[in-house]
């Protein structure tokens, strides 16, 4: 998958492209990252990429001429892919959308910083408009980088493991279930028995078990869309009679 991403800091960028999953995935040519510097593209004295609002009231406003310019020569007119404006007024990115995105080969993004962009780019340059969720971040850059890692994730072969994006409580509309390592005792902390049981059906039920309950306390929206089956529901039934049922996970 190859992003181009335009920005105006794009030095923040690197250190994250040069870790672990991410660099892993260049280095295997499954992803190309092109970092593209909007402030190249202006052409008076100062470099000047924003301006006062028309209209007045505070804050700034990124100027349409090195925006329009940046995209133009890099992807052309009109653009050769999809240009993404990352914005707290853009639709709410989920899993879903990430799948979606998924689909495309090449993407770009176009980081908004200040207070926003000149309307012309939203109406004739851009063609889909992500927030990452509704809390006030200071730019588009860290949520241009979420992106970039979700829709990584899905790339074939990107995260090693061949079906290792399958059983992601995002996709499968469940929290995932409790994870233990060595030691079997920490601080007189024990792990569940039936996982060191090698009774592969009773772990296999606990660990459902487990992912219903934590999904039931802290995520009854996921809940409510997942297709439930019988066993599901004989034990969310035990849960909601008693929700400290031994089974329930939290810490009974
Ligand atoms: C005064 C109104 N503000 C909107 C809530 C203006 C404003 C604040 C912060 C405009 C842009 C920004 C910078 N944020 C982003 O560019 C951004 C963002 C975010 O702040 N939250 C979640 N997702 C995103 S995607 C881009």
């Amino acid at each position: 998958m190859q992003f181009d991403i335009f920005t105006l800091f794009p030095e923040v960028f690197k250190p994250y492209l040069e870790t672990s999953i991410l660099h892993r995935a260049v280095q295997n040519g499954l992803l190309r990252v092109e970092l593209h510097n909007i402030r190249d593209w202006t052409s008076d004295r100062h470099h000047i990429t924003d301006d006062a609002p028309y209209g007045g009231g505070g804050g700034m406003v990124m100027k349409p001429e090195p925006v329009f310019a940046a995209v133009e020569a890099v992807l052309g007119a009109p653009p050769a892919c999809p240009v993404i404006l990352l914005t707290p007024q853009g639709r709410l990115l989920t899993q879903q959308v990430v799948q979606e995105l998924s689909l495309q080969p090449h993407l770009a993004l176009l980081c908004g910083h200040y207070e926003g962009v000149d309307e012309r780019i939203r109406q004739h340059l851009v063609s889909d408009e992500i927030s990452i969720g509704d809390y006030v971040l200071t730019g588009g850059e860290l949520p241009a980088l979420v992106l970039v890692d979700a829709l990584t994730r899905l790339v074939p072969g990107a995260l090693g493991d061949p079906d290792g994006a399958l059983d992601d409580s995002h996709a499968s509309g469940l929290l995932e279930y409790p994870h233990y390592t060595r030691p079997a005792e920490f601080r007189g902390w024990r792990v569940p028995e039936v996982l060191l049981s090698g009774n592969h059906a009773a772990i296999n039920r606990w660990r459902r078990n487990q992912a219903l309950a934590r999904t039931f306390q802290r995520r009854p929206d996921m809940l409510a869309r997942f297709k439930l089956n019988q066993a599901d529901r004989d034990f969310l039934e035990t849960l909601s009679a008693d929700p400290n049922h031994p089974s329930a996970g939290e810490e009974a």
